[in-house]
Order: structure tokens, then C-alpha cells, then sequence
């Protein structure tokens, strides 16, 4: 476990779509109580990517239940359709896919002017070369570590590579790197110290456990 104060500044969220949803109040109280910083929201449009993921009925409630900031991570063609109605329902933070539309860069600005914080999303397979440009606008890159659609699934290790050119542009442009995908404790370990700011938690290291939310996210911190 990598020792004291460099773990407490690392940045975990929760992936609501992993929670139990019967008891959805008790799960975002339950997760507060333990430290985790924001909760992740996957909106999926059966389109973009082959599932159905939470709404705007879900990020409602959450923000409405929640202390901390909701990120919504949109899985949608064309976002620039609905990153207001997002933004009214209580998204701190909206992430978009460069490929989701035809006027990504326009999209980040709409986004901006709307006073929510702006990030993109890479998948796997897109290269850093064909969304350089978008670094100058976004606070947040958000590498998927997976394909983007389903929790569960296993790591890609090819995105490393990304990752370690992601942190040497980092301070140039300066936004932050954000893991989403089998974001594990051995994960966690080894890409925090490479530069990753955060990490989505969902069935890898904080859903479906044995451990308590506070036992995980505590292990995590190193405390
Ligand atoms: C995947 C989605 C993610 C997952 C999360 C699941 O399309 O964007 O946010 O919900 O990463 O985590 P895990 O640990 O089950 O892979
Ligand atoms: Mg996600």
C-alpha cells in the first residue's frame, strides 16, 4: 500500500450503476459517510454504446440526496442535444466522447457556458493525436480503461501508454486524469503514482464486496 498523504488527494467516485437500488438514499449516505468524493452517473443511449444505462430521473434523485458533486458520464450520440437539460438536472460535471458528435469542441464551450465542468472521455481506441486540440478546453480527461457500456469487464492494459503521454501533457494544458473501467486496488496502486488523479469505483474494488464501503475506501486511502 503506498503510504499516508498521496492517497488522501487521490479522487474516488462512485459508479451509481453498480449500487443497490433498492435502497439508493442509503447507498449515497453510506458512501458519503465512507469518503467518497463525487458520484459517477452513466447515461447510455442503446446507440452509442450497446446498453441502457441511468437517466435524468436517476441523476436527479442522486443530486437530490447527495452532498457531494454528480458527474455524468455521457454515452449518447450527439450530447449537445441534452448537456442543458443535464446541467438542469443537477450535473456538476459532464463528460463527453469525441466521437459522440459532430461538434465536440462546440459542445465543451455549451457545456462551459453552462457552469458545469467540462471533461472528455477516451476510449480505448482513440488515439491522444485525434483530440489533442480538445485539451485546451476540458478540466477533466476521463480515459476508459474499457469499452465503454458495461461495468464488470476486464482492464485493457494497452491504455497505459496513454496514460503515461495524458501526464506529460497535464501541466502544458492543464486539466486533470480520471480512470473509469476495472478501477481495482491493483489498479489503483500502480496508475496513481504514474499521474492519475482519480478513479470510478464500481465491481472492482467497492460494489458487491464483502468489506464495508468505509473498510474499502479507508484500505484504498492507506489509513
Ligand atoms: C462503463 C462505465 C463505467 C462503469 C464502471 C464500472 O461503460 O462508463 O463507469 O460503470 O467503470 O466499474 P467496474 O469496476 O465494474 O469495471
Ligand atoms: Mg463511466
Amino acid at each position: 500500500m503506498i503510504e499516508g498523504d498521496f492517497m488522501q488527494n487521490i479522487e474516488f467516485s462512485a459508479s451509481m450503476m453498480c449500487a443497490d437500488y433498492g435502497h439508493l438514499e442509503k447507498e449515497i449516505h453510506n458512501l458519503e459517510a465512507a469518503g467518497i468524493d463525487s458520484f459517477h452517473v452513466d447515461i447510455m443511449d442503446g446507440t452509442f454504446v450497446h446498453n441502457f444505462g441511468m437517466g435524468i430521473h436517476d441523476l436527479r434523485y442522486i443530486k437530490s440526496a447527495a452532498t457531494k458533486p454528480v458527474e455524468c458520464h455521457l454515452m449518447i450520440k450527439e450530447p449537445a442535444r441534452y448537456v442543458e437539460l443535464f446541467a438542469k438536472c443537477g450535473a456538476d460535471i459532464l463528460y463527453v466522447h469525441p466521437e459522440s458528435g459532430y461538434q465536440i469542441g462546440e459542445t465543451i464551450q455549451q457545456i462551459i457556458e453552462l457552469g458545469v465542468t467540462p471533461g472528455i472521455a477516451i476510449n480505448p481506441t482513440t488515439s491522444i493525436e485525434s483530440i489533442v486540440e480538445l485539451l485546451n478546453l476540458v478540466k477533466r480527461v476521463l480515459i476508459m480503461a474499457v469499452n465503454p457500456g458495461h461495468a464488470g469487464q476486464a482492464f485493457l492494459p494497452f491504455v497505459e501508454k496513454k496514460i503515461r503521454r495524458l501526464v506529460e501533457l497535464k501541466d502544458e494544458y492543464g486539466y486533470k486524469i480520471y480512470w473509469d473501467g476495472h478501477g481495482s486496488v491493483e489498479n489503483i496502486q500502480k496508475y496513481a503514482p504514474l499521474g492519475v488523479n482519480g478513479f470510478v469505483l464500481g465491481t472492482a474494488a467497492l460494489f458487491c464486496k464483502v468489506n464495508s464501503y468505509k473498510e474499502i475506501i479507508s484500505h484504498l486511502r492507506g489509513v
